[in-house]
């Protein structure tokens, strides 16, 4: 008795106490408080947080991405002229995963002319909304447009291929997965001579937005991550929401296999969360963000994605790059139209060439929000 007493004192506190073991915060979670109850005290410990804080996030939240697996390799399967002489567009098949066996489409538009060019990465390609337009907005811009289908990385339910049948015991949900879809996704392009691998922009919308940015979070060769109306699991907010708002219960209830089994434990536990979303927004700090959000998107949270925004700008600020944390609300419903992708391209001609867009990307849509934190920067 003694003796087990005795090794239960002598071991270190587990590294993620269970649910009913968190304590219980109200206020969204200071991020420079440590493990050891003591906090952050200067620049120099900040990698060491962020990775702990991911750590936490990928443990209760999301669950761990897959491996790396076998260099990523692509066949050119077919190529396009666009009009104008605007550019080509290249389709793709990665083959990602142990040995290759994870399939998916990747599709490459290119401006003409001599690159190295910047690059927006999607993973929204199985949508099929990225057409014609699309491509000519961000070639128009001198910008690369790669999209790749997301669902051939996990599908989009909780049936288990891509990534799930490649690792059967793989347990993350299909946000990790996805987000280490736009991981390989970008070992790829780092491998053509056209791409500016220090400008790569990573974005999504919707669940696309979600991923996003977690990839964003998790890979630092990404210099901007740019969730579009990427809401509950994305750029929202567990604790503050209305009644308009999908909420952490809502979205577990409907789509489990988006995260790991673990996060239902926070079903009604919100607030023993250790973390909330600005948690994983301050973990791409001091790379470049931008939340791109809709006023008529309530279900996405927007005044609750302008709290998390305010709350990460204050490690951007402390880490000495508040420029680099941008929003931007436009009028109307849940999409990712060209005025998003507009929004985007202005943000990173800004973040990549400090070039003068005529715009700002620090308007508040809810100047009236309360402050839902009480700590300040160490
Ligand atoms: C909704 C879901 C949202 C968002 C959206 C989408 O049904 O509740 O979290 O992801 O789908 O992806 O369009």
């Amino acid at each position: 008795m003694l003796f087990a007493l005795m090794m239960v004192c002598a071991g270190a506190p587990p590294a993620f106490p269970s649910v009913d073991r968190l304590p219980v915060v109200a206020e969204l979670p200071d991020p420079f408080l440590k493990a050891d109850g003591t906090r952050v005290r200067s620049r120099r410990e900040w990698p060491a947080q962020r990775k702990r804080l991911l750590e936490a996030i990928l443990h209760y939240q999301y669950g761990p991405l897959p491996p790396k697996g076998s260099k990523v390799a692509g066949a050119v399967t077919a190529v396009r002229d666009l009009p104008d002489g605007l550019g080509e567009v290249r389709d793709v098949e990665l083959s990602m995963g142990p040995r290759g066996v994870v399939k998916v489409r990747l599709m490459l538009a290119i401006p003409a002319g001599k690159g190295p060019f910047p690059v927006i990465l999607d993973g929204d390609l199985g949508w099929d909304r990225l057409n014609d337009a699309f491509i000519k907005a961000v070639l128009g811009r001198g910008y690369i447009l790669a999209a790749f289908n997301r669902e051939q990385v996990g599908p989009d339910s909780a049936e288990r291929k891509g990534v799930y049948e490649a690792w059967p015991d793989y347990d993350g949900g299909r946000l990790s997965a996805w987000a280490w879809g736009f991981h390989r996704a970008l070992d790829f392009l780092l491998t053509l001579p056209e791409v500016d691998g220090k400008r790569v922009a990573a974005t999504g919308h919707s669940r696309g937005g979600k991923c996003a940015l977690l990839a964003g979070a998790t890979d630092q060769r990404f210099a901007v991550t740019a969730p579009n109306n990427s809401g509950c699991g994305g750029a929202g907010n567990y604790r503050f929401f209305d009644d308009k708002c999908e909420t952490l219960e809502a979205i577990v209830r409907r789509f489990p296999y988006w995260f790991h089994a673990r996060f239902a434990g926070f079903m009604d536990n919100v607030q023993r969360l250790p973390f909330d979303q600005h948690t994983l927004k301050a973990c791409v700090a001091p790379r470049a963000l931008i939340t791109t959000e809709a006023l008529g998107d309530l279900w996405a949270n927007p005044q609750g994605t302008q709290q998390t925004h305010l709350a990460a700008r204050e490690v951007y600020e402390w880490l000495g790059a508040p420029g680099r944390i941008g929003i931007h609300f436009r009028p109307g419903k849940h999409e990712h139209g060209l005025q998003d992708f507009e929004t985007l391209l202005d943000f990173c001609d800004v973040q990549f060439y400090g070039k003068a867009v005529g715009r700002r990307f620090d308007a508040l849509a809810f100047p009236n929000a309360p402050r839902v934190w009480d700590w300040k920067a160490p």
